[in-house]
Protein backbone atom coordinates (compact mmCIF):
# COMPACT_ATOMS: atom_id res chain seq x y z
CA UNK A 1 0.00 0.00 0.00
CA UNK A 2 1.21 3.54 -0.61
CA UNK A 3 1.11 6.52 0.96
CA UNK A 4 -1.88 9.07 0.15
CA UNK A 5 0.29 12.06 0.43
CA UNK A 6 4.34 11.06 -1.23
CA UNK A 7 3.68 7.66 -2.97
CA UNK A 8 5.95 5.89 -0.30
CA UNK A 9 5.26 2.80 1.21
CA UNK A 10 2.58 3.39 3.56
CA UNK A 11 3.10 2.63 7.25
CA UNK A 12 -0.63 2.96 8.69
CA UNK A 13 -4.13 2.27 7.20
CA UNK A 14 -6.83 4.55 8.12
CA UNK A 15 -10.00 2.59 7.32
CA UNK A 16 -12.63 5.68 7.97
CA UNK A 17 -10.42 8.15 5.82
CA UNK A 18 -10.23 5.04 2.87
CA UNK A 19 -6.02 7.01 3.26
CA UNK A 20 -2.77 5.25 3.89
CA UNK A 21 0.08 7.14 5.29
CA UNK A 22 4.12 6.84 5.48
CA UNK A 23 5.68 7.81 8.87
CA UNK A 24 6.53 11.15 7.74
CA UNK A 25 2.94 11.78 6.05
CA UNK A 26 0.86 10.84 9.05
CA UNK A 27 2.52 13.24 11.47
CA UNK A 28 1.28 15.94 8.73
CA UNK A 29 -2.30 14.84 8.77
CA UNK A 30 -2.12 14.56 12.59
CA UNK A 31 -0.62 17.78 13.42
CA UNK A 32 -3.23 19.26 10.62
CA UNK A 33 -6.12 17.81 12.32
CA UNK A 34 -4.56 19.29 15.93
CA UNK A 35 -4.37 22.50 14.50
CA UNK A 36 -7.81 22.80 12.90
CA UNK A 37 -9.48 21.87 16.17
CA UNK A 38 -7.69 24.22 17.91
CA UNK A 39 -9.07 26.62 15.54
CA UNK A 40 -12.18 25.82 14.70
CA UNK A 41 -13.38 25.31 18.23
CA UNK A 42 -11.42 28.63 19.53
CA UNK A 43 -9.93 26.36 22.22
CA UNK A 44 -6.64 29.12 22.72
CA UNK A 45 -4.02 30.96 20.76
CA UNK A 46 -0.36 31.45 20.61
CA UNK A 47 -0.20 33.76 23.32
CA UNK A 48 -2.40 31.69 25.86
CA UNK A 49 -0.58 29.86 28.62
CA UNK A 50 -1.56 25.73 28.49
CA UNK A 51 -1.24 23.60 31.01
CA UNK A 52 -1.69 20.26 30.09
CA UNK A 53 -2.45 17.31 32.00
CA UNK A 54 -0.79 14.29 31.56
CA UNK A 55 -0.91 10.55 33.13
CA UNK A 56 2.14 8.89 31.02
CA UNK A 57 -0.47 7.35 28.64
CA UNK A 58 0.02 7.30 24.98
CA UNK A 59 -2.88 10.04 24.81
CA UNK A 60 -1.42 12.64 27.04
CA UNK A 61 2.30 12.11 25.98
CA UNK A 62 0.73 12.66 22.49
CA UNK A 63 -0.85 15.86 23.00
CA UNK A 64 2.20 17.52 25.02
CA UNK A 65 4.47 16.40 22.52
CA UNK A 66 2.52 17.65 19.51
CA UNK A 67 1.80 20.80 21.56
CA UNK A 68 5.12 22.07 22.18
CA UNK A 69 5.83 20.91 18.60
CA UNK A 70 3.42 23.35 17.54
CA UNK A 71 4.94 26.04 19.17
CA UNK A 72 2.97 26.27 22.05
CA UNK A 73 3.28 28.26 26.10
CA UNK A 74 2.44 24.78 27.30
CA UNK A 75 3.11 23.39 31.06
CA UNK A 76 2.45 19.52 31.72
CA UNK A 77 1.36 18.59 35.14
CA UNK A 78 1.15 15.19 36.55
CA UNK A 79 -0.80 14.08 39.45
CA UNK A 80 0.68 11.10 41.99
CA UNK A 81 -2.03 9.72 42.62
CA UNK A 82 -0.74 7.13 45.14
CA UNK A 83 -2.18 4.21 43.16
CA UNK A 84 0.50 2.06 43.70
CA UNK A 85 3.52 0.99 41.03
CA UNK A 86 1.55 2.12 38.10
CA UNK A 87 1.78 5.94 39.77
CA UNK A 88 5.29 5.43 40.06
CA UNK A 89 6.35 4.36 36.57
CA UNK A 90 4.28 6.64 35.16
CA UNK A 91 5.52 9.72 37.30
CA UNK A 92 8.65 8.13 35.69
CA UNK A 93 7.77 8.18 32.55
CA UNK A 94 6.50 11.70 32.47
CA UNK A 95 9.44 13.09 34.20
CA UNK A 96 12.13 11.48 31.86
CA UNK A 97 10.28 13.20 28.93
CA UNK A 98 10.50 16.15 30.71
CA UNK A 99 13.87 16.07 30.88
CA UNK A 100 14.28 15.01 27.23
CA UNK A 101 12.48 17.50 26.08
CA UNK A 102 13.28 20.15 28.81
CA UNK A 103 9.61 20.85 28.37
CA UNK A 104 8.31 22.40 31.87
CA UNK A 105 6.10 19.97 34.01
CA UNK A 106 4.32 20.51 37.44
CA UNK A 107 4.29 16.85 39.62
CA UNK A 108 1.41 17.32 42.52
CA UNK A 109 1.55 13.78 45.28
CA UNK A 110 -1.65 13.98 46.55
CA UNK A 111 -0.52 11.51 49.62
CA UNK A 112 2.63 13.87 50.66
CA UNK A 113 0.91 17.42 49.96
CA UNK A 114 -2.72 16.55 51.27
CA UNK A 115 -2.91 13.88 53.41
CA UNK A 116 -4.80 11.57 50.47
CA UNK A 117 -4.48 8.13 49.93
CA UNK A 118 -7.09 7.58 47.65
CA UNK A 119 -6.85 2.89 48.03
CA UNK A 120 -7.29 3.66 51.55
CA UNK A 121 -9.86 6.62 51.39
CA UNK A 122 -12.09 4.32 49.11
CA UNK A 123 -12.13 1.79 51.55
CA UNK A 124 -13.07 3.54 54.48
CA UNK A 125 -15.52 5.82 53.28
CA UNK A 126 -16.81 3.07 50.56
CA UNK A 127 -16.79 5.07 47.78
CA UNK A 128 -15.62 4.07 44.21
CA UNK A 129 -11.90 4.72 43.78
CA UNK A 130 -12.58 6.68 40.13
CA UNK A 131 -15.08 8.39 41.79
CA UNK A 132 -12.91 9.75 44.58
CA UNK A 133 -10.15 10.14 41.97
CA UNK A 134 -11.91 12.24 39.29
CA UNK A 135 -12.78 14.87 42.58
CA UNK A 136 -9.26 15.13 43.33
CA UNK A 137 -8.22 15.33 39.86
CA UNK A 138 -10.87 18.07 38.83
CA UNK A 139 -10.18 20.26 41.72
CA UNK A 140 -5.88 20.06 41.19
CA UNK A 141 -6.21 20.65 37.92
CA UNK A 142 -8.58 23.86 38.46
CA UNK A 143 -6.97 24.62 41.31
CA UNK A 144 -3.15 24.51 39.84
CA UNK A 145 -4.13 26.51 36.52
CA UNK A 146 -5.60 29.31 38.12
CA UNK A 147 -2.87 29.80 40.96
CA UNK A 148 -0.21 29.62 38.34
CA UNK A 149 -1.87 31.91 35.76
CA UNK A 150 -2.77 29.56 33.09
CA UNK A 151 -5.60 30.68 30.49
CA UNK A 152 -6.53 26.78 29.57
CA UNK A 153 -6.70 23.31 30.84
CA UNK A 154 -5.92 20.74 27.70
CA UNK A 155 -6.76 17.16 28.53
CA UNK A 156 -5.76 14.08 25.89
CA UNK A 157 -9.51 12.74 25.77
CA UNK A 158 -9.71 11.18 21.84
CA UNK A 159 -12.35 10.35 20.10
CA UNK A 160 -12.66 6.37 21.45
CA UNK A 161 -13.33 8.39 24.98
CA UNK A 162 -15.80 10.92 23.69
CA UNK A 163 -17.63 8.85 21.59
CA UNK A 164 -17.94 6.22 24.76
CA UNK A 165 -19.47 8.96 26.64
CA UNK A 166 -21.91 9.86 24.32
CA UNK A 167 -23.20 6.39 24.23
CA UNK A 168 -23.52 5.97 27.99
CA UNK A 169 -25.10 9.65 28.27
CA UNK A 170 -27.28 8.30 25.41
CA UNK A 171 -28.05 4.73 27.00
CA UNK A 172 -29.46 6.32 30.19
CA UNK A 173 -30.46 9.70 28.81
CA UNK A 174 -28.85 11.66 30.73
CA UNK A 175 -29.58 15.22 29.59
CA UNK A 176 -27.78 17.30 31.60
CA UNK A 177 -24.80 15.70 30.88
CA UNK A 178 -25.10 15.87 26.79
CA UNK A 179 -26.13 19.19 27.01
CA UNK A 180 -22.64 19.97 28.26
CA UNK A 181 -20.75 17.24 26.09
CA UNK A 182 -18.57 19.89 24.23
CA UNK A 183 -14.69 19.89 23.06
CA UNK A 184 -14.53 22.76 24.62
CA UNK A 185 -15.86 23.85 28.42
CA UNK A 186 -16.07 27.14 28.76
CA UNK A 187 -15.28 28.54 32.29
CA UNK A 188 -18.57 29.41 33.83
CA UNK A 189 -16.89 31.61 36.51
CA UNK A 190 -13.81 33.99 37.25
CA UNK A 191 -11.95 31.09 39.43
CA UNK A 192 -13.01 27.98 36.97
CA UNK A 193 -10.25 27.94 34.13
CA UNK A 194 -11.30 26.53 30.68
CA UNK A 195 -11.13 23.30 29.50
CA UNK A 196 -10.32 21.89 26.20
CA UNK A 197 -10.00 18.62 24.34
CA UNK A 198 -7.27 19.51 21.30
CA UNK A 199 -7.34 15.51 20.03
CA UNK A 200 -11.30 14.82 20.24
CA UNK A 201 -11.17 13.71 16.73
CA UNK A 202 -8.32 11.43 16.66
CA UNK A 203 -8.65 7.73 17.55
CA UNK A 204 -6.91 5.93 20.20
CA UNK A 205 -5.04 4.54 17.53
CA UNK A 206 -3.73 7.34 15.95
CA UNK A 207 -2.63 8.96 19.13
CA UNK A 208 -0.59 5.35 19.65
CA UNK A 209 0.91 5.69 16.14
CA UNK A 210 1.65 9.17 16.61
CA UNK A 211 4.06 8.56 19.78
CA UNK A 212 5.60 5.40 18.40
CA UNK A 213 6.70 7.12 15.12
CA UNK A 214 7.87 9.74 17.21
CA UNK A 215 9.80 7.32 19.99
CA UNK A 216 8.03 8.72 22.52
CA UNK A 217 7.72 6.62 25.68
CA UNK A 218 4.53 5.93 27.43
CA UNK A 219 3.34 3.78 30.01
CA UNK A 220 1.63 0.96 28.19
CA UNK A 221 -0.59 -0.76 31.12
CA UNK A 222 -3.77 1.26 31.70
CA UNK A 223 -4.30 2.04 35.42
CA UNK A 224 -5.81 -0.81 37.45
CA UNK A 225 -8.78 0.61 38.76
CA UNK A 226 -10.30 1.08 34.72
CA UNK A 227 -10.74 -2.78 34.77
CA UNK A 228 -14.28 -3.15 34.02
CA UNK A 229 -15.23 0.48 33.68
CA UNK A 230 -18.37 0.71 32.13
CA UNK A 231 -16.32 3.21 29.27
CA UNK A 232 -14.51 0.28 28.11
CA UNK A 233 -17.71 -1.77 27.53
CA UNK A 234 -19.09 1.03 25.53
CA UNK A 235 -15.36 1.20 23.29
CA UNK A 236 -15.61 -2.29 22.30
CA UNK A 237 -19.36 -1.69 20.89
CA UNK A 238 -18.44 0.95 18.90
CA UNK A 239 -15.39 -0.89 17.98
CA UNK A 240 -17.76 -3.98 16.31
CA UNK A 241 -19.96 -1.04 15.17
CA UNK A 242 -16.53 0.67 13.63
CA UNK A 243 -15.58 -2.48 12.01
CA UNK A 244 -18.61 -3.27 10.22
CA UNK A 245 -19.20 0.44 9.12
CA UNK A 246 -15.83 3.06 9.35
CA UNK A 247 -16.17 6.25 10.52
CA UNK A 248 -19.24 5.63 12.95
CA UNK A 249 -17.26 6.92 15.84
CA UNK A 250 -16.85 9.73 14.05
CA UNK A 251 -20.03 10.50 12.52
CA UNK A 252 -21.70 9.18 16.02
CA UNK A 253 -19.74 12.45 17.87
CA UNK A 254 -19.53 15.11 15.13
CA UNK A 255 -23.07 14.70 14.30
CA UNK A 256 -23.73 14.86 17.53
CA UNK A 257 -22.32 18.11 18.30
CA UNK A 258 -23.31 19.80 15.19
CA UNK A 259 -27.16 18.83 15.34
CA UNK A 260 -28.26 16.79 18.62
CA UNK A 261 -26.45 18.70 21.26
CA UNK A 262 -28.46 21.73 20.90
CA UNK A 263 -32.03 19.90 21.45
CA UNK A 264 -30.74 19.48 25.10
CA UNK A 265 -29.71 23.06 25.97
CA UNK A 266 -32.48 23.31 28.22
CA UNK A 267 -31.51 20.47 29.86
CA UNK A 268 -28.43 22.78 31.24
CA UNK A 269 -28.67 23.69 35.00
CA UNK A 270 -26.44 26.40 35.64
CA UNK A 271 -25.65 25.55 39.55
CA UNK A 272 -25.75 28.74 41.83
CA UNK A 273 -21.88 28.87 42.20
CA UNK A 274 -20.04 29.94 45.40
CA UNK A 275 -16.73 29.62 47.00
CA UNK A 276 -15.47 27.39 49.36
CA UNK A 277 -15.53 28.77 53.06
CA UNK A 278 -12.61 26.47 53.56
CA UNK A 279 -9.97 26.97 49.98
CA UNK A 280 -11.51 29.43 48.21
CA UNK A 281 -11.95 27.50 45.46
CA UNK A 282 -15.45 27.24 43.19
CA UNK A 283 -17.96 24.62 44.40
CA UNK A 284 -21.92 24.96 44.51
CA UNK A 285 -21.91 23.97 48.84
CA UNK A 286 -20.95 25.86 51.75
CA UNK A 287 -17.31 23.53 51.33
CA UNK A 288 -16.04 21.85 48.17
CA UNK A 289 -15.93 18.35 47.59
CA UNK A 290 -12.07 18.16 47.77
CA UNK A 291 -12.10 19.77 51.40
CA UNK A 292 -14.47 17.60 52.54
CA UNK A 293 -12.26 14.70 51.33
CA UNK A 294 -9.79 16.06 53.50
CA UNK A 295 -12.01 16.43 56.30
CA UNK A 296 -13.10 13.05 56.14
CA UNK A 297 -9.80 11.64 56.29
CA UNK A 298 -8.31 13.41 59.00
CA UNK A 299 -11.63 12.09 61.25
CA UNK A 300 -10.88 8.52 59.84
CA UNK A 301 -7.21 9.19 60.82
CA UNK A 302 -7.78 10.23 64.38
CA UNK A 303 -10.56 8.29 64.64
CA UNK A 304 -8.09 4.98 63.98
CA UNK A 305 -5.20 6.60 65.66
CA UNK A 306 -7.09 6.89 69.01
CA UNK A 307 -7.95 3.36 69.21
CA UNK A 308 -5.93 1.31 70.94
CA UNK A 309 -3.78 -1.54 69.15
CA UNK A 310 -5.00 -5.16 69.25
CA UNK A 311 -2.82 -7.50 71.31
CA UNK A 312 -1.59 -9.51 68.74
CA UNK A 313 -1.00 -12.42 71.41
CA UNK A 314 -4.92 -12.50 72.11
S1 LIG B 1 -10.40 7.61 37.38
FE1 LIG B 1 -10.20 5.48 37.96
FE2 LIG B 1 -8.93 6.72 35.94
FE3 LIG B 1 -8.44 7.47 38.45
S2 LIG B 1 -8.61 5.52 39.51
FE4 LIG B 1 -7.56 5.08 37.59
S3 LIG B 1 -9.22 4.49 36.23
S4 LIG B 1 -6.94 7.07 36.90
S5 LIG B 1 -9.07 8.03 34.20
ZN1 LIG C 1 -12.44 23.70 49.39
Amino acid sequence: MRCRRCGDKAEIYLKRHNAAFCSDCFQVYYSEQVRRNIRREKMFGPKDRVLVVVSGGKDSMALWHILLKEGYDVTAMYINLGIGDYSERSQEVVERFSEEHEAPLIVKNIEKEYGLNIPWLAREIRRSTCSLCGTIKRYLFNKVALDEGFDVVATGHNLDDEAATLLGNVLSWQEGYLARQSPVLPSTHPKLVKKVKPLFTLTERENLAYVLFNGISFIHEECPHALGASSILYKEVLNKLEEASPGTKQRFLTNFLKKGRKNFEACSETPDLRECSICGQVTTAEVCSFCRLRQMAEKKKMKADSQPQKDENL
